[in-house]
């Protein structure tokens, strides 16, 4: 098997993308290819007249197009097309160019926006997007006000479903196609689903379901043995999938198992839903093994992104706070994640963690604290621990000896810069952009506090009472949603009365645009946004 893409006019010797044995080969020109059938496609529509039979196209002379087809050249052009795309703009390379021919395939055979073709993850989706009227704002992708990196309902009717965490695609479809159903409808509906993805609870929780329900939907699995992430080590790839998927694979392949299967599923019809409610219990686990880990003692570390803990947020809960399990939740991609967008962004952390009863939840202000926290998270054995931090580098704080944190004290917050009018009570990287603020409003000749919280739970109760107690105004700062940090501290004061008194309070919501756009050190929005509080006197804007 064989694909080309040439690019400089297909000359020879300017292939571009071509498979060797079982490798893929990429000869990056950095020219723009032609992509002469690809031009003339905007929307499936256009291409269901392609056709699938061995022809000799008038116009190549590489191997692929002597013994291919029109669709086998369109999936080469968008091979090249998204290299070339993506070389420029970044983003999911792999996994796209691994969906191609499926992409292709699926929108010939099948007719959507009327079908729903679900992409699970939605990391693959650049072919999905080229060949659905998006291919001119395909430079924009995961920019400002450009294309999503995601499938996005509101970006475009062909995208079925909003994705960018894994799993979700066979229940989706389950229920559009149960809503199909009900609706009378007579459109297809297709799950796209890796063997990353369909490791995770919610996919055999939704194939049981379907199994149950005997709707008519079509699930693709995309085995390609590797999850299309950074998983390679010294060694070279690992295969990311362990026992489950090779145990199943020999017992999917069984005729014992294919027996079973029928009879099981006619005792389910039999059984009905109490099947499924038993089955629905079996969820994300990992959570749960963790908190068996620190039940017998250990000292179990649950790296992970922000946006991803959400999934297992009952596990977090009830078996691990509720029965205050030391498992120390180490938070990467919390706060404003950028070009990944909102399904990656980490807003939510602040607020569903530290509503816990037991949970410690801290913040660092830099690469050094995050040292000092793992430190102290390591020594919290009596209860759980999180702390978050952002994507992206440091700030270059000099590091402690030997790379080794030492443990803070629990609740206890830092003052890095004393004044008397303002206080900026920062929680977490923005310390820094406090930092950033200060600088500028002492230059407006604002006498200014600049407190790292550390802690937002427990909080530091003494700081912030002498912070409302010492200033005329105090305004707490986050890199998440309401419920957060400012909440805590807000609740903090009004029960204590500090509410009462002359003190102006504010949390700022300043727009994510608007915060992205901060460069070290004018800091202009959150800067412009203190001066304007302080001098005018109004919290614009506060929440
Ligand atoms: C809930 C959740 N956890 C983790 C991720 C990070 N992630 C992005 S892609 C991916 C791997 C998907 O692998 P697979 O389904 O096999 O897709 P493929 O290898 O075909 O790209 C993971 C784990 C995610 N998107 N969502």
């Amino acid at each position: 098997f064989l694909v080309r893409a040439t690019s400089g006019g297909y000359r020879e010797g300017k292939t571009m993308i071509w498979k060797e044995k079982n490798e893929w080969k990429i000869d990056f020109s950095g020219e723009k290819p032609l992509t002469p059938l690809l031009d003339t496609i905007n929307y499936p529509a256009h291409m269901k007249n392609l056709s699938t039979q061995v022809h000799k196209p008038v116009f190549l002379s590489s191997p692929l197009f002597q013994h291919g087809q029109e669709l086998g050249q369109l999936a080469a052009e968008l091979r090249a097309e998204i290299v070339h795309t993506v070389s420029k703009t970044g983003g999911h390379l792999s996994a796209s160019l691994g969906v191609v021919d499926l992409a292709v395939a699926l929108h010939h055979v099948f007719d959507a926006p009327h079908d729903k073709i679900l992409w699970d993850v939605g990391h693959q989706a650049y072919p999905h997007k080229i060949l659905t009227g998006r291919r001119s704002r395909m430079h924009t992708i995961r920019q400002t006000s450009g294309l999503a990196g995601f499938p996005k309902r509101d970006e475009s009717p062909y995208d079925a479903f909003g994705v960018g965490h894994s799993s979700t695609s066979i229940s989706a479809g389950l229920g559009m196609a149960v809503a199909r159903d009900l609706l009378g409808n007579k459109n297809h509906v297709i799950s796209v689903i890796g063997d990353g993805a369909m490791t995770a609870g919610q996919a055999y929780e939704a194939m049981n379901n379907a199994g149950y329900l005997d709707t008519n939907m079509i699930v693709v699995l995309n085995d390609n043995k590797q999850v299309s992430l950074p998983t390679a080590t010294l060694d070279g790839p690992a295969t990311p999938v362990g026992a489950l998927s090779t145990t199943l694979a020999k017992l999917q392949a069984s005729r014992n198992f294919r027996m079973l299967r029928e009879a099981a599923k006619n005792i389910t019809k039999q059984i009905g839903g109490h099947t499924h409610e038993v089955a629905s219990k079996v969820d994300e686990y990992a959570r749960g093994m963790l908190a068996g880990l620190a039940a017998e003692g250990l000292k179990p570390f649950c790296a992970i992104y922000s946006s991803f803990l959400q999934r297992g947020y009952d596990q977090v809960v009830h078996d691990v706070d509720l029965q205050k399990l030391p498992v120390r939740f180490a938070m990467d991609r919390a706060g404003l994640v950028g070009a990944d967008g909102p399904t990656h962004c980490g807003a939510f952390d602040i607020t569903y963690m530290a509503c816990l009863p037991n949970m410690v939840v801290m913040a660092p202000s830099d690469e050094a604290e995050l040292m000092h926290m793992v430190a102290t998270a390591t020594a919290i054995d009596d209860r759980p621990s999180c702390f978050r931090f952002p994507r992206g580098n440091g700030i270059g704080a000099a590091f402690p000896p030997n790379y080794k944190g030492t443990p803070l004290e629990i609740g206890k917050g830092r003052v890095l810069m004393e004044g008397s009018r303002v206080a900026l009570l920062g929680y977490g990287a923005v310390v820094q952009t406090c930092l950033a603020a200060a600088n500028t409003l002492r230059d407006h000749g604002v006498s200014i506090t600049v407190a790292d919280a550390r802690f937002c739970k427990p909080l530091d109760v003494e700081l912030i009472r002498r912070l409302a107690q010492e200033h005329e105004v105090m305004i707490t700062v986050e890199e998440g949603s309401v419920g957060g940090f400012a909440s805590h501290v807000f609740h903090f004061l009004s029960l204590n009365g500090l509410l009462d008194g002359p003190l102006k309070v504010a949390a700022p919501w300043i727009h994510c645009n608007k915060l992205l756009k901060i460069s070290y050190p004018t800091c202009d929005p959150f800067s412009d946004y203190c001066l304007g509080f302080v001098c005018s006197g109004e919290a614009n804007g506060s929440s």
